[in-house]
């Protein structure tokens, strides 16, 4: 019987493995197990017999299950131990790719080229101004001599905001701004998002970015703006590029002019982008109208001055020779990568 009970325990022990143990107990402890020999011929033994017999089982039964338990409990601790380290994680250590291969962020374009105007704008002596978006009628159209029955205001179709409010359809309230505040004389340029209700094409957004600009001094001559158009236009393209000066109408300056770009996408030939006329228009300038500068509080028999106002994405397109407005604003990392 000792034997019997030896061999069962020598059997459990040496399982190495969950499933090994869960066999060996099938064997040992089931009902055809080693206990249940045991018992099987008690019927025949003497009441004596029985009794020492009985405790016997009683004590393997113990003996058995207290090796089982133990070696059921080391084998479940191990296999815990295995799963935790193998799922373990160390929150705290950055991802191998960032420490690696960071990716830096990166200027979007027509930042990158309104910084660089405004550094040549800078070292030419003028201050860069900023406006707001949201502006009201009297320095979007009013004090630029649109007044509401104007044909003009219908040249930039607004967006309306309740209580007579606008989202500014060009940078030219800035210059308003500029001149009540500063006064003259004043050179100041104003970059910023402007906002237009019309529709998108390859030319054209209803969200883009305009550069404003103004020189009032006491004799501000047509030859001054015109080697200001230039001095820009070469800083921005390095190269010489064609460009073309005709009459243009705008309320707040008198003459005015429409500087356009033979455009660069297709060299002048025709395409979307210049609307298949070989020119863009980028640069709208003129003299400030007397009435403009009254109505700021500067006196136009002491005063005059230039303005002019650039259409920056237009100018990035350019210079990048990008054949779509709408990729400026689409977010899309494959194009913004590029710069
Ligand atoms: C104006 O906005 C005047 N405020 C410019 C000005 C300032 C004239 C000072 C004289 C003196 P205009 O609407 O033409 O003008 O717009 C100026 C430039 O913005 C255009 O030449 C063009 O390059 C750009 N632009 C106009 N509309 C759009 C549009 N929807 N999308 C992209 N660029 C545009």
């Amino acid at each position: 019987m000792q034997d019997l009970l030896d061999s069962a325990l020598a059997r459990i022990e040496a399982s190495q493995n969950l499933a090994d143990l869960e066999a060996v107990r099938v064997e040992v402890l089931g009902r055809k197990g080693v206990l249940a020999q045991l018992s099987k011929d008690m019927g025949k033994l003497s009441g004596e017999e029985r009794a020492a017999r009985g405790k016997f089982i009683n004590q393997a039964k113990q003996t058995l299950e207290g090796a089982y338990d133990a070696l059921k409990t080391k084998f479940e601790e191990a296999a815990l131990a295995a799963r935790l380290d193998a799922e373990w994680l160390d929150l705290t250590v950055p991802p191998a790719a960032a420490i690696t291969s960071p990716a830096p962020g990166k200027l979007h374009p027509v930042t990158q080229i309104q910084w660089e105007i405004e550094d040549l704008f800078r070292s030419m002596g003028f201050t860069v101004l900023d406006g707001p978006e949201v502006e009201t009628e009297h320095h979007n159209f009013d004090a630029l001599n649109i007044p509401a029955d104007h044909p003009a205001r219908d040249m930039q179709d607004t967006f309306w905001l309740e209580g007579g409010w606008l989202l500014r359809t060009h940078t030219s309230p800035v210059q308003v701004r500029g001149m009540e505040t500063l006064g003259p004389p004043l050179r100041m340029i104003a970059p910023g998002r402007v906002f237009r209700n019309e529709s998108v094409d390859a030319s054209h957004e209803h969200t883009f970015y305009q550069l404003e600009g103004m020189m009032i001094g006491r004799e501000v001559s047509v030859g001054n703006l015109i080697y200001f158009m230039k001095t820009l236009l070469s800083s921005i393209f390095k190269r010489d590029v064609t460009v073309r000066l005709r009459p243009g109408f705008f309320p707040f300056v008198e003459p005015g002019f429409e500087l356009d770009i033979q455009c660069l996408i297709c060299g002048g030939s025709g395409c979307p982008v210049c609307k298949h006329s070989g020119w863009v228009e980028l640069l709208p300038c003129g003299l400030v109208n007397p009435h403009v500068l009254r109505m700021s509080g500067i006196d136009p028999a002491e005063w005059n001055g230039f303005a002019f106002g650039l259409g920056l994405t237009r100018l990035v397109m350019m210079r990048y020779a990008i054949d779509d407005i709408r990729w400026l604003q689409s977010g899309d990392l494959r194009f913004l990568e590029q710069f």
